[in-house]
């Protein structure tokens, strides 16, 4: 039988990854775009593959559409990385964050249950939901204490709640990937990996003198989406459905970032990055370091990407672009 994926969220960084990948498998890809009023945005990560990946307009609000397409592809694995990704931005839009990831997420888990019972679901958690608590060793992992600190983190801890709970009440094959932070030269220019390095380059080709920044001592471990899209599909394809902490273990300041960056680029930071209270957040998530032991071990997921190598990746293609 042919393998059939469905990815929720398929214009995204991490859709835009997962589908190259799924596809080098000999999957057929299909995925939900949501419209938007500018229509390059729409698909603008999927160009080099457009012919190769089926996309149906959806919401993940829309109930009507996702049972539609649900129905007429009738996927075997289903990756929903659709969401209102941006932490800071869902305090401005609280409403509309939890409504799209968390009662979406239940839409769709509601759809899978009727129409395609046999499939395997993916859901894209996120270590957001742990805010600020670490264990006593300095890293989150599965048993640590999840006390979310933005809509975000509460919407997505929320879908990760209900994932477990259809899994367990209708046996289905139902798992979450906790993700740490994974990034690219395809993130969003407002978060601040790309923020930094994409800055950073305009100031050395004389376009800008300055990077504005929130808070430059919080920690995350950044690892990149190449390597972080593998591991869905082997969360996806393990023996049975679990949940899966994906991290590198290292962590690293907003400092250390805008250091790294700038010296790459025979710069100092000090000299240009300022501060600016807009990008602060009202409730900040201050540090974050995932413990992988248990997702390595039992899967043997390797990372092929450093930190470095993977901000050298970034560095590049805004040097090139
Ligand atoms: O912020 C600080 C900011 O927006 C990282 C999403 O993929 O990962 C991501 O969420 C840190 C925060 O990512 C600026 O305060 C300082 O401490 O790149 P970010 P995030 O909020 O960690 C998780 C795992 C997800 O699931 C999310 O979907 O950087 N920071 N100055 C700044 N951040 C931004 N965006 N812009 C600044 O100017």
């Amino acid at each position: 039988m042919s393998k059939r994926a469905l990815i929720t969220g398929i214009s995204g960084q991490d859709g835009s990854y997962l589908s190259e990948y799924l596809l080098s498998l000999g999957y057929e890809v299909y995925g939900l775009i949501r419209r938007s009023s500018v229509a390059e945005n729409q698909d603008s990560r999927l160009g080099h593959i457009n012919d190769k990946v089926n996309t149906f307009y959806a919401d993940m609000l829309d109930v009507p559409s996702l049972t539609r397409v649900i129905g007429e592809v009738k996927p075997t694995e289903i990756y929903n990385l659709a969401a209102m990704s941006h932490v800071r931005i869902s305090f401005d839009v609280p409403s509309f964050t939890i409504q799209t990831n968390a009662m979406g997420v239940l839409n769709l888990l509601e759809i899978y249950k009727s129409l395609v019972p046999e499939a395997k679901f993916y859901q894209a958690s996120s270590s957001e939901m742990f805010g600020n608590s670490v264990d006593e060793d300095g890293s989150q992992r599965l048993t640590t204490p999840m006390n979310p600190v933005s809509p975000y983190g509460c919407a997505k801890l929320l879908a990760h709640n209900l994932v477990r709970h259809y899994r367990n009440a209708y046996n289905l094959h139902a798992c979450n990937g906790i993700l740490f932070n994974h990034e690219s030269p395809r993130r969003g220019s407002n978060f601040v990996t790309n923020k930094v390095v994409k800055t950073a380059v305009e100031i050395k080709k004389g376009l800008k003198n300055k990077l504005e920044l929130g808070n430059l001592n919080s920690c995350r471990d950044w690892g990149h989406s190449k390597d972080y899209v593998r591991a869905m599909h082997m969360i996806l394809n393990y023996k049975k459905p679990d949940d899966f902490i994906v991290a590198t273990g290292e962590t690293h300041s907003v400092r250390e970032l805008c250091e790294y960056v700038f010296n790459s680029l025979g710069m100092d930071y000090k000299d240009y990055v300022v501060q600016n209270p807009i990008y602060m957040r009202p409730e900040e998530l201050e540090y974050l370091k995932g413990d992988p032991t248990r997702f390595i071990e039992t899967l043997g997921w390797k990372p092929e990407y450093t930190f470095e190598s993977m901000l050298d990746e970034m560095i590049q293609y805004w040097e090139e672009k």
